[in-house]
């Protein structure tokens, strides 16, 4: 029996409309402006022992509702930019789609958490054909929609890496080598977007 129990059949089907939907967005906005919104966008279904393993951690309980209620990233996306006014773009573009409600934003870019993380992330509702764990048709599926630039993200990446690794002799120096890395690329990002701002102001 799936941790998602008979939703479990919905989920990838769910994710890819998803995933289909937002290239469409994707498609539409370059051939209005000639600019991609985003560099590349990738999915997944929280395996069932991840989710399993999370149930536990927050003390919900083992039951499709706790996994597909009360955790909201069972679906989750990343979208990954290379400027950081797309993923505002994107976001309004999100936020105009009939199909999706948002439900709780976390602006982890104008507040960058203390070790250096900066993402923007979202849980959203999406309303699908498709019944949900409550019986409700058509149904509603929580999404956690994570969005970063290529440099947010390949901090991320090598942060996410360093946590597993349990025999690093000096932790808190790479965490503040960490942080560190995570304002020079911060700094980046911007002066990416400035150079773009000046090039599109010259044409
Ligand atoms: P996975 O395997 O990535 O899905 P939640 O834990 O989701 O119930 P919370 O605490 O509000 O609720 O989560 P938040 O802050 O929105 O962060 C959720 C996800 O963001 C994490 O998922 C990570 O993917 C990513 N994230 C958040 N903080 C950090 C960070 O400091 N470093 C890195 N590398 N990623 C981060 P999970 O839960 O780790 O699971």
């Amino acid at each position: 029996m799936s941790i998602y129990g008979d939703c479990q059949q919905y989920l990838k089907p769910i994710l890819d409309q998803v995933l289909a939907q937002i290239k469409q967005l994707n498609d539409g906005y370059q051939q209005r402006t000639g600019a991609k919104l985003y560099e590349h966008l990738e999915g997944r279904v929280k395996s069932e022992g991840s989710m399993v393993e999370k149930l536990h951690r927050k003390g919900y309980d083992q039951t499709p509702t706790a996994a597909l209620r009360d955790c909201k990233d069972a679906i989750g996306l990343r979208i990954v930019t290379n400027f950081i006014d797309d993923i505002y773009t994107t976001i309004a573009l999100l936020k105009a789609q009939p199909d999706i409600a948002i439900v709780k934003e976390k602006d982890y870019i104008t507040h960058a958490k203390p070790n250096g993380y900066r993402s923007y992330h979202m849980i959203v509702e999406k309303t699908v054909n498709y019944p949900d764990v409550e019986g409700n048709f058509p149904g509603k599926y929580f999404i956690e929609i994570q969005l970063r630039t290529i440099a947010m993200d390949t901090w991320a990446s090598l942060e996410h890496e360093m946590k597993y690794k349990h025999d690093i002799k000096n932790p808190e120096m790479i965490s503040k080598e960490l942080a560190r890395v995570a304002d020079d690329l911060a700094s980046c990002d911007v002066s990416m977007q400035t150079i773009r701002k000046l090039i599109r102001e010259d044409q």
